[in-house]
């Protein structure tokens, strides 16, 4: 009889489970049955030698806690403030600590300790994300042969990057310890690839598994989707817009995390470009960005805020008239169905990332269009969405001037054009929808060559 499904995230979800990938593993864990962890919300530092319980119907929610310093160290500093921006190729904001990685290697082995202790012999790892690179060495090093997979949500670093790691060496074999390495696109693939290739201790294997020292591993792309139809069903009853009298002729929407990695002062500044004279002045746009509030005790968090307040207020502050406010800067996050609607009374979808794993947001504004009349997205080419969606008008964020030329575009672009690119964009949403992501990953990961051996090793 097959194992349960163990999955391994930073946020669990507590209640209901909203968004994609939330949804998707919470549909993985109600088909197969298993167990979810992740870091506890219930700020208690008492207990943390155990997994606590967070509900058990119809599976397992099982929480470690942090103390405040390995809130501060581990997630805060050594996941956010190293490893964030390193994988973002924003090394120039890179917080070396010592206390950081050294919390990092804590929790991690903490965590590996309470999982081996549950472990059944057939169990199956699924490990997500840079907050737990280091779990499937110590999980190794404790005697686990089980399954272990991991997905890198973000971006792969750029090998060059990797140096900026305090033991850049880790990271290459933190890798090697799970069976199978999921990441977002090719060309995340093909940076996986450089980095072994560079490496002396790892040797390329005739069906392209890479041996490194005596683990094999197996690296491959699996692009992340949407619950794409639960969307569309969104959006085809959705309220469009809270405007009421001040209903903008031309909406262009943005929705991120309010994040450095979004370019959304290039979306500004490229905005601000497009009202500078590319367009009749009659037909006042308006970009509606929705911000939501994230990692705010970061400081590169709080400095990226100002700057979008500032740059906002400039663009406003010379655009704006008695009844037009060209750019609105929403610094809140907003109800998931009105988000929805919102992306589909919008003309045009702007998303402009300067590095993204993915980029969701994407596909969820091409979900959410009306078939009949549907919008225009306009995709930077370093969202990992941009490497299949050929539909969408892609842009490099950092050129202002191609970014506000594709707007302009967009605004203007006649209905066949936009239907032509519409359904071009919604087949590949469909085709990477979220069922099919997970499906795909764990059937690779059975199939994966097991780890039958192990070599303790003195430090994970
Ligand atoms: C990471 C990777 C990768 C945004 N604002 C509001 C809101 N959102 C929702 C969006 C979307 C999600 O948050 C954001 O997902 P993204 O994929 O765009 O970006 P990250 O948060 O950086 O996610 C990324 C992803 O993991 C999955 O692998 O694609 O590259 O960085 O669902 O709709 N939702 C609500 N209100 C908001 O104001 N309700």
């Amino acid at each position: 009889m097959a194992g349960r499904l163990i999955v391994v995230s930073n946020r669990i979800p507590t209640g209901d489970p909203s968004g994609g990938l939330v949804v998707a593993l919470h549909d993985a864990l109600l088909a197969r049955g298993g167990t979810w962890i992740g870091a506890d919300p219930d700020p208690s530092e008492e207990g943390r030698d155990r997994l606590h319980d967070l509900g058990n119907v119809p599976y397992q929610k099982r929480a470690f806690r942090l103390s405040a310093a390995e809130r501060a160290n581990y997630y805060s500093g050594y996941a956010n403030s190293v490893l964030w921006p390193v994988c973002h190729r924003r090394t120039d904001l890179v917080e070396i600590r010592s206390e950081y990685r050294a919390d990092y290697l804590a929790v991690n082995l903490r965590l590996a300790r309470l999982i081996a202790k549950e472990l059944g012999p057939q169990d199956v790892i699924w490990v997500h994300d840079y907050h737990f690179l280091p779990l499937a060495t110590m999980l190794r090093s404790l005697g686990v042969t089980n399954r272990i997979g991991f997905f890198l949500h973000i971006p792969f670093p750029n090998i060059t990057d990797l140096d900026v790691l305090p033991r850049p060496e880790d990271f290459a074999r933190w890798l090697s310890g799970y069976n199978l390495v999921g990441l977002q696109t090719r060309r995340d693939v093909a940076r996986a690839f450089e980095m072994f290739r560079a490496d002396p201790r790892a040797e390329f294997l005739r069906d392209g598994t890479v041996k490194f020292e005596e683990n094999i591993v197996s690296v491959a792309s699996f692009p992340i989707g949407i619950d794409s139809e639960q969307i569309e069903g969104i959006a085809a009853r959705a309220d469009t817009g809270p405007f009421g009298a001040a209903d903008p002729r031309e909406l262009i929407i943005g929705a991120d995390r309010l994040d450095y990695s979004k370019g959304l002062p290039q979306k500004f500044e490229a905005f601000g470009r497009l009202l500078q004279g590319r367009i009749d002045p009659q037909a006042r746009p308006t970009l509606l960005q929705i911000a939501s509030p994230s990692r705010a005790d970061v400081a590169a968090y709080q400095q990226i805020t100002s700057e979008l307040q500032a740059i906002s207020g400039r663009i406003n502050g010379r655009y704006s008239e008695l009844d037009w406010q060209p750019l609105r800067f929403v610094h809140r996050s907003v109800d998931r169905e009105r988000l929805i609607g919102l992306m589909r009374r919008a003309e045009v979808g702007l998303v402009t990332p300067l590095a993204d794993g993915m980029n969701l947001v994407a596909k969820e504004f091409v979900a959410a269009q009306d078939p009949e009349d549907p919008g225009v997205l306009v995709l930077s080419r370093f969202a990992g969405a941009a490497e299949d969606m050929k539909g969408a008008l892609l842009i490099n964020p950092h050129d202002l001037d191609e970014t506000a030329g594709a707007v302009e575009l967009a605004l203007a672009m006649p209905l066949a054009e936009r239907k032509c690119r519409f359904e071009d964009c919604l087949q590949v949403v469909r085709d990477s929808r979220i069922s099919v992501w997970t499906d795909r990953y764990l059937a690779r990961l059975a199939s994966c060559v097991p780890t039958l051996s192990l070599a303790p090793r003195a430090s994970a």
